[in-house]
């Protein structure tokens, strides 16, 4: 995933997966395939703009430096990307093409306008994403912030829900990713039905509210409807008495997002419409009722309230003295009256009426739900639904520095018309004054000279859409351009997406489980529906990275003396005070942290997101200045598995920068003693023995098996071992040592060039083949070694084919059968054939008496 080039330059959870993915990159180059590893720059978004109405700073210029600044932190990591193939959001060139998709959307109905509730804050005269308001107030400044609906660009992603959830299957992606993308769809299966709203006096009105149950079995138990307090015909309903408590009680519902609004643990509220409807069951009279916990954008934003088996129900209704009438019952209890909802299945109870001809009593709920839809269809009061939680996506933002909208107004009609292809890309005018207009228009309404055009056609007086798109839309795509990134003509060729796509491996933090790799998996199959792909899905494989905690942090807790006290003797964390205890003061016993002072004093550990309050915060380019690219490179790598949270820990970078110097020792020869290293190495040109072939090749084999399975760590592991085996060895023959260096080269590419240099190659070696594990030498090593004794054969051992010749010996005598010949004998010679035979010869009985005599 290419990254946001913020401001603050690279942190360490960057090189984490770019380490990942180059590692595999220069694997699968050395192994002879074509490999597309590409970097670009997801680049228009808020804190560009954010930053030039506080300093003035154009956001281009920002944004500039930011990626040049990002470019060559990543440059100097050594990861191997075709910098040609770069690209960023921002430019023209590529632009031009997701305002081309844009307009293929607008083109078959998947882009429209609607009016829809945004956060505006009057005070910053501004309209905020989700994320710049907390708790009903604008994080800048802490103003008050209202739901206000206003006129939006929206992308019909719900048309494409079907087939987003069905194409998940097949998708070699983390379950977990794929359960969330699952629950954010939502498909839910169940019915909609009508109740006929009874007016003041009783008399019906062939007024219909349609409401939205997944439940329809519990259609008996419907004792009140509710309406969200956006519904559209809340206002024509409500009763005299009623409306000016409606009416302050929707002002207020409009403060709130979805999300606080359908918080379970939240107190339900509601006013009383003033107004009944039938239940089509029972033909009973229910009160239709406004409240919050209900939303306008699910469903048909109207509900039939079936309190006795639904908690949010259940919990309003006790409030508001409302009937609870119990339809279902548990099969395993033969009462139906309970204190607490039941929202399980069972069998129906309370649920027969002869004038509606409805009898689903004794009915298990499913049987009984299928029942009521039938009679709903052939009474014509409902029909059966699917519905989704997911929501087309709003796809406008009142920002500046995004790709604008190529959409032209009419000036007489407002028809909206799209910007003809062959005027792509609509560039970004050129702009001082950033700042909001007020109004809720876009700063881009400022740049008349742009906004004001004409219709190429008619050439009638025009205004442009001054909404741009939001940050999403540049990185729903930029993937396919990578694999043509200069394409004037397309946004890729064919033949080029053909060759390359899908993507096969694509890594990134579990943050965009849902929304990017929603987004950019339904442009993909509009894309795949106008045939400019030839894929269905983008991603064959997704692989999440962990993040990375920052260093482990200790804490005492204080009494309210001051004094430390044992984290052990305290309930209640939240109620104490800490304090921060730097390491050189903690000591381990056991599992646990204790002070070296005091080991009766028990301290907290906790590793914490980093985070500059924290002061947690490590940078990248330190840790390449003390200890050079390749030994991030490898801790990172090191750390733990690649999908695991780990804890950074500055000490074991140490670790792998000892391997790393180890391992360049051990080829290179140690420095001279005037302090410069040997020229070349200290390898020999002869031929291994079995045994550095054997510890050679179970390397090959494992470090290949662990790239090939991303468990880059215990890859790590296997090399080190190989060279710990290595340290032992008199001789390092060439041969041997070459195919480390580029097994090691993946990982570290600069030493490992360097070592390849001094080996005498001139060629770098990211192209020479990736060494293959001969399978002969990874054979399990042990032989039967037949031993005999003074020339006869007395019984075998089992050893390890390598075996020396006193290992040997040794296990002969204490072998069972073969001990009985030698002990107490005084050995006179011994021959030994590794891996073939063991003789030994002992003083004969005889002789040995005669010597005692
Ligand atoms: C009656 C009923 C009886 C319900 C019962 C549940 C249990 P999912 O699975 O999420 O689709 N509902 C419908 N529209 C709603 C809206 N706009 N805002 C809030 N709640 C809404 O859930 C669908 C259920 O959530 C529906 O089924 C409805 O309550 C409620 F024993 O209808 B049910």
């Amino acid at each position: 995933m290419f990254p946001y080039p913020s401001g603050a330059g690279l942190h360490v959870g960057h090189p984490l997966g770019y380490t990942a993915t180059d590692i595999l990159a220069r694997f699968k180059r050395m192994q002879g395939f074509n490999v597309l590893h590409p970097m670009g720059w997801d680049a228009f978004g808020l804190p560009a703009e954010q930053y030039a109405i506080d300093t003035g700073t154009h956001p281009k210029i920002t944004t500039l430096r930011n990626i040049s600044r990002f470019r060559s932190q990543l440059k100097s990591l050594g990861f191997s990307y075709d910098w040609d193939r770069e690209i960023s959001t921002t430019e023209p060139d590529y632009y031009k093409w997701t305002q081309w998709i844009f307009l293929q959307l607008l083109k078959r109905g998947l882009a429209y306008q609607a009016e829809v509730p945004v956060n505006w804050c009057p005070a910053l005269g501004t309209v905020l994403a989700n994320e710049e308001v907390i708790d009903g107030v604008s994080e800048r400044g802490g103003h008050p912030v209202i739901r206000k609906p206003m006129r939006q660009w929206m992308l019909r992603i719900t048309a494409y829900a079907d087939r987003l959830l069905e194409d998940l299957d097949d998708l070699d992606w983390p379950e977990s990713i794929k359960e969330m993308q699952r629950n954010w769809i939502g498909r839910s299966e169940g019915a909609e039905l009508d109740f006929v709203v009874i007016n003041g006096n009783s008399q019906e009105e062939e007024k219909r509210i349609t409401v939205y149950t997944t439940r329809p079995d519990t259609i008996f138990g419907a004792t009140y409807l509710v309406l969200a307090p956006e519904h559209p015909f809340l206002s024509s309903l409500v009763s005299e008495a009623q409306s000016k408590h409606v009416e302050e009680y929707r002002e207020h519902a409009f403060r709130k997002s979805d999300l606080e609004r359908t918080e379970l643990q939240k107190e339900k509220t509601g006013v009383f419409t003033g107004c009944y409807a039938k239940n089509p069951a029972n033909g009973q009279a229910v009160p239709i009722w406004v409240a919050d916990y209900v939303l306008g954008s699910y469903g048909t934003g109207a509900i039939m309230a079936v309190p006795a088996h639904d908690t949010r129900d259940f919990e309003f209704a006790m409030k508001y003295t409302i009937p609870i009438s119990w339809v279902v019952r548990p099969d395993d209890s033969n009462c139906g009256n309970f204190e607490k909802p039941y929202s399980g299945e069972g069998s129906m109870i309370n649920s027969s009426y002869s004038e509606s001809g409805l009898d689903i009593n004794g009915l298990p709920s499913k049987e009984a739900a299928s029942r009521v839809v039938q009679w709903l269809e052939k009474s014509g009061n409902g029909k059966k639904k699917v519905n989704y939680k997911l929501r087309d996506w709003l796809f406008a933002r009142q920002r500046y520095w995004g790709e604008p909208i190529p959409v032209i107004f009419l000036d007489d009609t407002g028809e909206g018309i799209p910007v003809p292809e062959t005027e792509l890309p609509l560039t970004l005018p050129e702009l001082d004054d950033f700042t909001p207009t007020g109004t809720g228009e876009p700063p881009l309404a400022k740049a008349d000279s742009w906004v004001i055009t004409k219709d190429p056609l008619s050439e009638k007086p025009a205004r442009r859409e001054t909404n741009t798109m939001p940050q999403w839309a540049g990185s729903c795509w930029y993937y396919l351009r990578f694999m043509d990134p200069k394409n004037s003509s397309a946004l890729v060729d064919k033949a080029q997406e053909q060759y390359w796509g899908p993507v096969d491996v694509y890594v990134g933090g579990a943050e965009h489980a849902v929304l990017h790799l929603l987004y950019a998996r339904f442009w993909h199959k509009v894309l795949y529906d106008i045939d400019a792909v030839s894929t269905k899905e983008p991603f064959k494989c997704v692989i999440n990275q962990g993040i990375i905690l920052g260093e482990v942090q200790y804490t005492a807790c204080k009494d309210d003396e001051g004094n430390l006290i044992s984290a052990d003797s305290v309930d209640e964390l939240a109620e104490y005070k800490q304090e921060r205890i730097p390491e050189e003061k903690v000591m381990k016993s056991g599992d646990l942290f204790v002070l070296k002072d005091n080991p009766n004093i028990r301290l907290i550990a906790r590793a914490h997101k980093m985070s500059k309050s924290r002061g947690n915060v490590i940078n990248p380019d330190d840790v390449v200045l003390e200890y050079g690219a390749d030994s991030l490179r490898l801790y990172e790598m090191f750390m733990g598995p690649l999908r695991d949270s780990k804890t950074w820990n500055t000490s074991g970078i140490d670790g792998v920068h000892r391997f790393l110097a180890r391992s360049w020792r051990l080829v290179v020869g140690s420095a001279s003693p005037t302090g410069s290293y040997l020229d070349g190495t200290v390898t020999v040109d002869e031929k291994p023995s079995i045994e550095q072939l054997r510890s050679l090749h179970r390397c090959i084999d494992k470090v290949t098996e662990e790239i090939e399975g991303t468990r880059f760590n215990t890859g790590i592991s296997a090399m080190m071992e190989f060279i710990n085996a290595a340290y032992k060895w008199d001789k390092l023959p060439r041969s041997i040592i070459e195919a480390f260096v580029l097994l090691l080269s993946p990982y570290a590419p600069h030493m490992a060039e360097e070592l390849w240099s001094r080996l005498g190659h001139s060629n770098s070696l990211a192209y020479e083949p990736f060494p293959k594990a001969d399978t002969a030498y990874l054979k399990e090593s042990t032989v039967v070694l037949p031993v005999q004794i003074n020339g006869k054969t007395r019984g075998t051992i089992q050893v390890e084919e390598t075996c020396t010749e006193e290992e040997a010996f040794r296990l002969a005598s204490f072998d069972t059968k073969l001990s009985k010949f030698l002990d107490g004998k005084s050995i006179r010679k011994r021959i030994y054939v590794q891996g073939k035979i063991l003789n030994i010869v002992i003083d004969m009985p005889k002789k040995a008496k005669v010597a005692q005599q």
